[in-house]
């Protein structure tokens, strides 16, 4: 029954007057807000109810996407987007006195997430629901998300992101429905008819509490939902009695505020393992919560244990919630009895595991020690599984001990929670071609020789609906005035703009949207640095986490060569050009922290130069975000994806901007190779080493001094980090560049690429003055992006991965 105005009219007054106590008419925006979310919220819950009503009936299979991480954004507009309700709502709070885009404006992003890995798992929960797939997230209900951060004389600087007072509105907490999860203590073993048991006990137990996020789709009759998990204290009373009885005030507390931290805060880092016991506990709550969860859901509709393969997929996002397959071993085994082989049989065939990075030292793996005193039944299932492993690794390669090693559960005193994804998944994938061809040759390549079959790839994709329709309504409005409206359903239907390939007008429209959408980064910028940069100019955007690999540095460092060409010739000819940055370092990443120093200090003095600043501008825009990159994504013009190849996965903000019409600069690394694909050489710019050029360089020796030597250039623009040209000197990122120890230096070969880089940045200066070329490529670009849609992503993962119709 769709809702109309008066309806909404109702619906708002009402959940005023039962939250607020007043009329609208009366109440404050932030009362406003609230009350607008609430509504929002009963309708999807509505709608909820009747579509779990449908899958219980027909016995549909679930899915279970278990990730660390959701970086969901902002939900208000998406889910009036989805529901079809945006312009209804928006009349009707325009005549109670609200702007609906002020209302927008308080909302604080869900920041649950680092990066790409999170943000993915939000696109896929988008998708599954727009495509009606029964499908629930598992998370952590992280009370703080993602750091804000600030740029402070060219430091990071971070801040708490307390983003539950203005964002808990999409929270249902269901406190009655809580799961022990325990930590510590001792196992104990005893038999029982005939068969030997176990009993974990003197462990410490933890509550984790579920609290329900809806998940709209767009038109679609279905809602999904997201679960994250608080810690609570076990002890009803908000202190432990059995420590304050006997007088242990403080110590009482502890306990109560020792297990709530659990779900305090979010790691904010995606670049190295740290190993800290707190990570792992928080693995551990979400893994045990989730899965002791899901299976007494299968338990009570279908009665068996058995058909929990058929009905059930269990997704591993990454190797973070990789504790699946000893937890899922551990319940089927002490909880339902089932034997070793009836158990593993059901793990293998529930769980499937997806990798999102070949960075070794992202790659996790547990101290034995601690992870045996902190979970100590589950240690010793790894064991068992550890030894059946490599049994059988003996018995294939007998004496290779080595191999045996590089494949094990457990070796060097460490839990490898790959291998572990490795030995147990049915599936096992990457998220690109190229990184999944990675991944077989090499990462996993012992077992990809073992079991071939179970090695797949599904290329990213990403939330279209939010990252083209909701934050570019100028392109939308001008793409279904010349498609229709076809392609907001189906992606593939951009295809048809091909039509108007080489057609003046529709070019000269898609700019003139391209500049509307530039005027509104432009004001941004101005209010947010107070930089005034040029709509005219080329918005050339490199937006993502700071990491070596990508090649932030890269970018600093060309800059800095059209800097010195300027101040060489004054007159240089060069169309006018915005170079835009982004982007949060993990905490203890000093190197990154200097990249972001660089940058800034770059911009300081090009933005400070008269000369220079009438033909290029730098911007480092603080607090990278959801929903900033909603706003800086319509506006780029360029999209850099500069990683040294074979090292980014896959990338997905390569495949947001390509579908607002942004052209990609970038080298031919994760799905970057699949843009080419699409659009080819013409309407790209490619450059620099291949994955394996990269892989025989390093074989070979590379000396990045070599390249300097052939390079006046580049040796100039190396020499203005020492000589102090940009304020301060940069000793630390001219030395990793140059001076580190042998075969360690520029380990991510930003000299080797530096000229074809700088050399293809001139062609991209070439083309860019020629507004009908370039405006072509980018109508090219928008056409081709719908492979990129998650909802493809997902109905691969559906078909191949999880089984479902
Ligand atoms: C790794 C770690 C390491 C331990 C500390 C905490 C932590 C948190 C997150 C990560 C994830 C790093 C992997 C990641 O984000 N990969 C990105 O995944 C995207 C989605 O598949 C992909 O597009 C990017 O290329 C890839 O870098």
């Amino acid at each position: 029954m769709e809702l109309t105005k008066t309806d909404l009219l109702e619906l708002l007054e009402n959940e005023c007057s039962k939250s607020f106590g007043c009329s609208l008419k009366e109440a404050s925006k932030k009362q406003a807000y609230k009350t607008l979310c609430a509504v929002v919220r009963d309708i999807l819950s509505k709608k909820r109810k009747s579509f779990k009503e449908e899958i219980y009936a027909k016995e549909r299979k679930q899915v279970y996407y278990m990730s660390m991480e959701f970086l969901v954004g902002t939900s208000l507009r998406n889910n009036l987007f989805n529901l079809k309700l945006e312009s209804k709502f928006a009349s009707v709070l325009k005549g109670l006195g609200f702007d609906i885009q002020e209302l927008y404006d308080m909302e604080p992003d869900a920041g649950l997430g680092n990066g790409g890995l999170g943000r993915l798992a939000s696109c896929y929960m988008d998708s599954m629901t727009n495509m009606a797939l029964p499908g629930t997230g598992f998370s952590i209900r992280y009370e703080f998300g993602i750091f804000r951060q600030k740029i402070v004389d060219g430091w990071q600087m971070e801040f708490p992101d307390d983003w539950l007072s203005m964002g808990d509105v999409w929270l249902r907490p269901r406190e009655d429905e809580a799961f022990e999860v325990k930590f510590g203590g001792n196992v104990a073993s005893y038999e029982e008819n005939g068969r030997l048991c176990f009993r974990h006990e003197n462990y410490n137990s933890v509550m984790a509490v579920p609290y329900d996020m809806f998940i709209s789709g767009y038109g679609s009759r279905a809602v999904n939902k997201l679960v994250l998990w608080s810690a609570k204290s076990p002890s009803k009373n908000s202190i432990d009695l059995r420590y304050f009885v006997r007088g242990e005030h403080l110590k009482a507390l502890e306990q109560n505020t020792m297990a709530e931290v659990i779900s305090k805060v979010l790691y904010p880092a995606d670049d190295h393992i740290e190993g800290k016991r707190l990570r792992l506990k928080q693995q551990y709550l979400l893994v045990s919560a989730s899965l002791q969860s899901i299976i007494s859901l299968h338990l009570k509709k279908y009665g068996n244990i058995q058909s929990l393969p058929d009905k059930v997929a269990i997704h591993i996002n990454d190797t973070h919630p990789a504790l699946c397959v000893p937890e899922l071993m551990r319940i089927l085994l002490d909880e339902y009895s089932l034997s070793w082989d009836e158990a593993w049989d059901i793990t293998c065939r529930t769980l499937s595991y997806t990798n999102h990075t070949v960075m070794s030292e992202a790659l996790e793996r547990w101290n034995e020690g601690l992870f045996r005193e902190l979970l100590p039944r589950v240690y010793q299932i790894v064991c068992e599984i550890n030894r059946r492993l490599v049994e059988g690794l003996f018995a294939k390669y007998p004496g290779d001990v080595a191999k045996i090693d590089y494949m094990a559960a457990i070796s060097g005193g460490e839990v490898k929670m790959a291998n572990l994804c490795l030995a147990a998944c049915h599936k096992i994938n990457g998220v690109s071609k190229l990184h999944s061809e990675i991944l077989k040759d090499s990462l996993f390549h012992d077992y990809y020789a073992i079991t071939p079959e179970r090695f797949t790839n599904v290329t990213n994709g990403i939330a279209y609906r939010r990252w083209l329709c909701q934050s570019n309504p100028a392109l939308t409005k001008l793409l279904r005035e010349l498609i229709g409206d076809g392609f907001m359903k189906d992606s593939m239907a951009l295809e048809d703009l091909l039509r108007y390939s080489g057609d003046k007008a529709v070019i000269d429209a898609l700019a003139a949207v391209k500049r509307v959408n530039k005027e509104r980064l432009a004001s941004y910028i101005s209010g947010a640095n107070g930089i005034n940069v040029n709509p005219d100019s080329l918005f050339d955007v490199q937006i993502k986490r700071l990491h070596e690999y990508k090649r932030q540095l890269l970018n600093a460092l060309q800059i800095i060569r059209m800097y010195l060409r300027i101040k060489e010739n004054p007159n240089l000819d060069i169309p006018p050009r915005t170079f835009i940055f982004a982007a949060k370092a993990s905490s203890g990443y000093f190197m990154a922290k200097q990249i972001i120093r660089l940058i800034c200090s770059i911009a300081e003095t090009v933005n400070a130069d008269p000369v220079v600043r009438e033909k290029i501008k730098v911007v480092f825009l603080e607090d990278y975000k959801v929903s900033l990159a909603e706003i800086i994504i319509p506006a780029a013009e360029i999209s850099e994806q500069i990683s040294i190849a074979g090292k980014e996965a896959s990338g997905t903000g390569n495949m947001k901007l390509m579908i607002n019409g942004a052209v990609t600069l970038g080298t031919l690394d994760g799905a970057n190779v699949e843009i080419h694909e699409q659009v080819g050489d013409e309407n790209m710019f490619l450059f620099g080493l291949h994955a394996d050029e990269v892989e025989a360089l390093w074989r070979r020796g590379y000396d990045p001094h070599s390249y300097v030597r052939r390079n006046a250039e580049l040796n100039e623009v190396l020499r203005t980090l020492k000589t102090g040209v940009f304020g301060s000197n940069f000793d630390d990122i001219y030395n990793s560049l140059l001076s580190n120890a042998y075969g360690t230096a520029d380990a991510y070969m930003a000299l080797a690429d530096f000229e074809d880089y700088a050399r293809t940045q001139d062609r991209v200066s070439a083309t860019y003055r020629d507004a009908y070329t370039f405006g072509n490529m980018s109508l090219v670009n928008i056409a081709k992006a719908g492979i990129f849609s998650s909802d493809r992503a997902v109905g691969e993962y559906a078909k191949n991965i999880w089984y479902m119709k």
